[in-house]
């Protein structure tokens, strides 16, 4: 797709797209995770040669992808976020293996025992998380209240309390949900006019200046300079840098983030979703799409929420 050519994409489509396009981020860059980049860098030279040549056949999915398969199936229970049910969820799905924050597993754990998770998020670590784990699973909200950006952040804001209480944590919830539910709203690619509707949601000088650094980066060289690291702060904006540099490509958007290493399956699953949401489905590259896992909640589990979270958004 040419560089601003208007192009029609339908809300079932983009809100696949997302979730789909984040679980493929989550799958792939989960190969990668705490790896170098210039280990990285040796093996694949270009975002197309990962992309065509994944290290795997499976693209299985972590933390990132069960956490958001949560939120989404919290929204389509009670059309907003109650604590309670996405709590319910987020204990449901708990498979540990799945690579989940020390934070994030004391707190699921602690709501699994009945016990007062509440405490245990604000004093695991002092201040409690800022960890990106809030961001990384918000995606639902972006696209359920995506007509209502003011709803998004707040919804947003509830999705991360639970396990969330340090406000870069939380910040880098909203400000990735509001990109999405922008992202896939936009039927042609304006990047004035999305940083103009984005930075207004920063509510920290912190999050507000990477902000601003995401606008003025101009090659995907600089967005090291961003950060790569499982903090909020330093992952959230390189995933929306990342999604503008390349808005008209999935390969590309997802492909430059996880070639500079860190906390690539996050950072990947939020570009990604970002890409998904603006591309829609069928952006999404049909050799990663289809070696998601697929056994239980896998790929057609997640179409499938997708599916139904789109009609819901647009019968209310
Ligand atoms: N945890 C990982 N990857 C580590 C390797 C996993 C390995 N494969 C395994 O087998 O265990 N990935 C996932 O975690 C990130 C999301 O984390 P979340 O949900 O925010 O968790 P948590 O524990 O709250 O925060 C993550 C880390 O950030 C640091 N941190 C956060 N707040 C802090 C604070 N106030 N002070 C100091 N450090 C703080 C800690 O190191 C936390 O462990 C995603 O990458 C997901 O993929
Ligand atoms: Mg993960
Ligand atoms: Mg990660």
């Amino acid at each position: 797709m040419k560089s601003n050519m208007a192009h029609s994409i339908s809300i079932q489509s983009r809100f696949r797209g997302c979730l789909l396009g984040l679980a493929v981020g989550d799958g792939l860059g989960g190969r990668f995770e705490g790896m170098d980049r210039h280990w990285i860098a040796k093996r694949y030279r270009t975002p197309q040669q990962l992309i065509e040549n994944p290290p795997t056949t499976t693209l299985s999915y972590t933390d990132d992808t069960q956490m958001m398969i949560g939120v989404a199936e919290a929204l389509y229970e009670d059309k907003e976020i109650i604590e309670k049910t996405l709590c319910q969820k987020f204990v449901v799905n708990y498979v540990p293996s799945r690579g989940y924050g020390r934070g994030a597993r004391r707190v699921i754990e602690a709501m699994e025992d009945n016990k007062d998770y509440h405490a245990v998020a604000c004093s695991y670590f002092p201040g409690g998380s800022y960890g990106n784990g809030a961001a990384m699973r918000v995606a639902p909200v972006g696209l359920f209240f995506l007509n209502n950006l003011e709803s998004v952040s707040s919804q947003a804001y509830l999705s991360a309390l639970p396990t969330h209480t340090h406000q870069q944590g939380i910040e880098g919830a909203q400000i990735l949900a509001v990109a999405i539910a922008i992202a896939c709203s936009m039927n042609e690619w304006n990047k004035s006019l999305f940083y103009d509707k984005l930075i207004p949601h920063c509510q920290s000088p912190e999050f507000n200046k990477q902000i601003e650094k995401a606008r003025r980066i101009t090659c995907v060289e600089d967005l090291i300079m961003l950060g790569n690291a499982i903090t909020a702060i330093e992952s959230v904006p390189t995933a929306i840098a990342s999604f503008s540099l390349n808005p008209h490509s999935f390969t590309k958007a997802v492909g430059h983030v996880i070639l500079i290493g860190g906390d690539t399956d996050t950072i990947a699953a939020m570009t990604g979703a970002l890409s998904g949401a603006f591309l829609g489905i069928d952006a999404i590259p049909q050799n990663l799409l289809k070696s998601i896992e697929n056994e239980g909640k896998g790929r057609d589990y997640i179409d499938g929420l997708a599916k139904n979270l789109a009609d819901m958004y647009q019968s209310t």
